[in-house]
């Protein structure tokens, strides 16, 4: 299902200089036969970045993730760039979430970095999912133009394929952008507010029970900790 986006964004972040990290190998790929599972990862070194990675899960019917958050540099005030895409064959069910994630919640913040990804939201109101959500805080790391779908098929063969792309486009433009650091943020607020963004994850992350119900609990922890939050303050 979301193969030909893993494509493109690894297409994409090779075409932006970016090269491939090692991993232990558990990490790079880990299937389990119980539960029918297999999990992949990228991490990958970006110019202007700090950290990107990527996740691919494979549950077959059962539930297909594309998942990638890419942080910049601490030299750099921008938004982390947060996508969670999740597929449920069973009952033809998309949630898709793309957002460009702010540090903080200021208006003169998201005048300098989300002029395109409003422009986004207006153009794709099916993104425009309004339910409370249930275990994030919406104003929390989450924008206001935060694109955002619960949906079905016609969401994900006909309108993913295309904010998927323009998402990917915008976000380069702001990762692009000239940088007058410091500006708001300094290197030393930056880099708090990027470990507060894993802990804060770490903390209500749905993902947690998905993980340990397909890998086992020890897997899960580990994974936890040394891939998708290692910043994370309950793990330092
Ligand atoms: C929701 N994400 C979810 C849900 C699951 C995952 C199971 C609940 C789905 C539902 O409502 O039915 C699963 N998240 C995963 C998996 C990974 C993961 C398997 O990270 C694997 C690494 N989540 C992110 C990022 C964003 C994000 C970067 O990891 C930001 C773009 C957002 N996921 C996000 C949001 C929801 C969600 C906003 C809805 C949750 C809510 O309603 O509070």
């Amino acid at each position: 299902m979301f193969d030909p986006y893993l494509e493109e964004l690894h297409n994409s972040i090779k075409d932006h200089g970016g090269s491939l990290l090692n991993l232990p190998n558990d990490f790079k790929e880990y299937f389990e036969s119980k539960s029918n599972a297999k999990i992949q990862n990228w991490l990958w070194d970006v110019p202007g970045f700090r950290r990107w990675r990527v996740t691919r899960l494979d549950a077959g019917n059962k539930l297909q993730v594309l998942n990638s958050v890419a942080y910049p540099n601490y030299n750099q005030e921008k938004p982390i760039m947060g996508i969670d895409l999740l597929w449920f064959d069973k009952s033809k069910k998309l949630v898709a979430v793309l957002d460009f994630q702010p540090l903080i919640q200021e208006k003169a913040y998201f005048d300098k970095y989300f002029d395109d990804l409003r422009s986004l939201k207006d153009r794709f109101p099916k993104f425009n999912h309004q339910d409370k959500m249930i275990s994030y805080n919406p104003n929390e790391y989450f924008s206001p133009w935060l694109l955002f779908c619960k949906g079905g098929e016609v969401e994900a063969n006909e309108i993913l394929p295309l904010i998927f792309t323009l998402f990917i486009d915008s976000y380069w433009k702001v990762a692009n952008k000239k940088n007058n650091f410091p500006d708001r943020l300094t290197f030393d607020k930056v880099k708090r507010l990027q470990i507060n963004y894993d802990t804060y994850s770490e903390e209500k992350d749905p993902a947690h029970a998905i993980f340990a119900g397909f890998f086992g609990k020890e897997w899960s922890e580990r994974f936890s900790k040394e891939f998708l939050f290692p910043l994370c303050l309950k793990n330092n």
